[in-house]
């Protein structure tokens, strides 16, 4: 079953690799045939060509909407190589058999996100190479299909191996992968038609043709089955892809949690080491320091009874001493930007623990995409990427807040943006003081946020607890004073929310009773 490769059609518009693939192809006798673009980049790199419209005897026409749509070609491709009947076909009419097929499609997606035209969204819907990677994919007992330029090695590799020739398994892989891409091209675009006379809603969605990633164990629950999906396309707004270097296998929940803890440590610049503790998608510690290992001491004392089975994500890579600290308590995952070699030794000692490298950090400015299921539907809505800064706060009390406070305030707002809601985040010297989440009135969370911070202060044999002069964040606003006002009984002297309740008036004139600063947003974080 193995077929040598003979003949080989390239017709690709991401170019990338192609002239390095087809040099060793031709290296090694086959062939070549091309369409216009793809053949005069190969003949600048010196190599023989031979142009489709010599094969078709047709020249490519109409702006290149028909160069390879022609049975010269598709006889080319779809021939059952061992029917008398076709072989006598393909005699009569010169038809050559095309062993190996290059291509990739118009990049339709990249189109429509690039903000152009409908004219140019239209021009850029690829017929010729789908209905090419279609004939090759259905005869792949005959003819190799490759439509991923990630998969030009494995290529080399499989003909080096058998002799320029490729085996069956090798085709029917590859096959399956093309017309996974072809089901998510014509995907894209019918959700491209369904968006397009809305004004483009969501272009994002046509990223959302997705591809399975790996089947996971189970899901929230054992009797719950999972898998990851990824996008099938370009990745949104430039998401870094993380790899697992060591560790048990990710379940579904490591993937929640870790998705929650990277994209909080996210928020914060590289310049200062950052790290976020997080169980069950809240954070429940969040520290910057001096060095890393003092963003992690700190992050953890602000609740180390959560932080038990734990998360980690750090904004800098990994060093040997806080990968120490780290695998002193139990922890399920830890993610960063990278990790130093000692770093890895240290956590190589706790086999279990799941250690993923990113290649960066996300933009929280990002556009993209937030989904969600409901009975009998799907809710979209584009992701909560706003972020705010000392320029967008509008002091509301009398007492204006000093540079200390406005700093703090804004590292539990980063914060609270992360927490379900309602949220609450206490904070002071860029650590959080108590976190209180989740909760279905924001005065249950307050207490709870003073809670955890009075029993850290307890563990940890300090005098006062944390919330005491501390900036305090509401994911929304504050509806009645006494939200506000368990603030006041806890110690912060300084309140960031976004404001806009009817009894703003009221809130304000509580603060200023309470001589404590107030700053309103403007900009609400809900997270349900
Ligand atoms: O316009 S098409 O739909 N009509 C065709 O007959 C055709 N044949 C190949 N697009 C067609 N292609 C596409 O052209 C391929 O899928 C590939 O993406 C691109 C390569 O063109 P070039 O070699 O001129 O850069």
């Amino acid at each position: 079953t193995d077929v040598a490769i003979k003949r080989a059609l390239i017709s690709v518009s991401d170019k990338t690799g192609i002239v390095e693939l087809a040099s060793r192809l031709a290296k090694v006798g086959v062939e070549l045939v091309s369409t216009g673009g793809t053949a005069k980049a190969l003949r600048e790199a010196g190599l023989q060509v031979l142009d489709v419209s010599d094969v078709t005897g047709f020249p490519e026409m109409m702006d290149g909407r028909v160069k390879t749509l022609h049975p010269m070609i598709h006889g080319g491709l779809l021939a059952v190589r061992d029917d008398p009947a076709h072989v006598d076909a393909m005699e009569a009419h010169d038809i050559g058999a095309i062993d190996l097929v290059i291509v990739n499609l118009y990049p339709f997606v990249n189109t429509v996100m690039s903000g152009a035209d409908r004219d140019t969204i239209i021009e850029n819907i690829d017929i010729g190479g789908p209905s090419m990677v279609r004939s090759a994919a259905k005869n792949h007992a005959y003819v190799t299909i490759v439509t991923d330029p990630e998969d030009y090695r494995g290529l080399y590799d499989e003909l080096a191996e058998h002799n320029g020739g490729t085996t069956l398994p090798f085709r029917k892989r590859m096959a399956a992968k093309a017309f996974a891409a072809t089901a998510a091209y014509d995907s894209a675009i019918s959700s491209w038609f369904a968006f397009a006379d809305q004004g483009a809603m969501f272009p994002e969605a046509l990223t959302v043709a997705t591809k399975l990633g790996s089947t996971l164990r189970y899901g929230e629950n054992p009797h719950q089955n999972a898998a990851l999906y990824l996008p099938n396309g370009p990745a949104t707004g430039g998401v870094p892809q993380a790899s697992q270097v060591q560790g048990k296998e990710l379940s579904y929940n490591n993937l929640n949690d870790a998705d929650a803890a990277l994209n909080l440590v996210a928020e914060f610049p590289a310049d200062t080491p950052a790290i976020v503790i997080v169980k069950h998608a809240n954070p429940c510690g969040v520290a910057q320091g001096a060095s890393l290992l003092e963003a992690w001491e700190k992050a953890l004392a602000c609740d180390s009874v959560s932080a038990f089975g734990g998360i980690v994500a750090s904004n800098v890579p990994l060093d040997q001493p806080t990968a120490e600290a780290i695998t002193k308590i139990f922890t399920e995952v830890v993610i960063a930007p990278g990790a130093d070699e000692p770093a890895r030794t240290a956590f190589a000692a706790k086999k279990n623990l799941r250690l993923l490298l990113v290649e960066g950090l996300p933009d929280p400015a990002r556009p993209g995409l937030d989904m969600k299921s409901i009975a009998g539907g799907m809710l979209f809505q584009s992701r909560d990427n706003g972020v705010i800064d000392a320029g967008d706060l509008k002091v509301v009390t009398k007492r204006q807040p000093t540079t200390q406070e406005i700093a703090d305030a804004l590292f539990a707002w980063k914060v609270a943006k992360h927490v379900k809601s309602n949220a609450i985040v206490y904070a002071k010297d860029n650590v959080t003081a108590g976190i209180g989440a989740g909760q279905m009135n924001r005065r249950d969370s307050s207490r709870i946020a003073a809670l955890r911070a009075a029993e850290a202060a307890e563990a940890a044999g300090w005098d006062a607890p944390m919330t005491v002069g501390s900036a305090v964040a509401s994911d929304a606003f504050f509806p009645f004073a006494d939200g506000l006002m368990s603030a006041v009984e806890a110690g912060a002297t300084m309140v960031i929310q976004p404001g806009g309740s009817m009894r703003d008036e009221e809130v304000i004139a509580a603060a200023d009773e309470a001589g404590i600063a107030m700053v309103f947003t403007g900009m609400r974080h809900f997270k349900h």
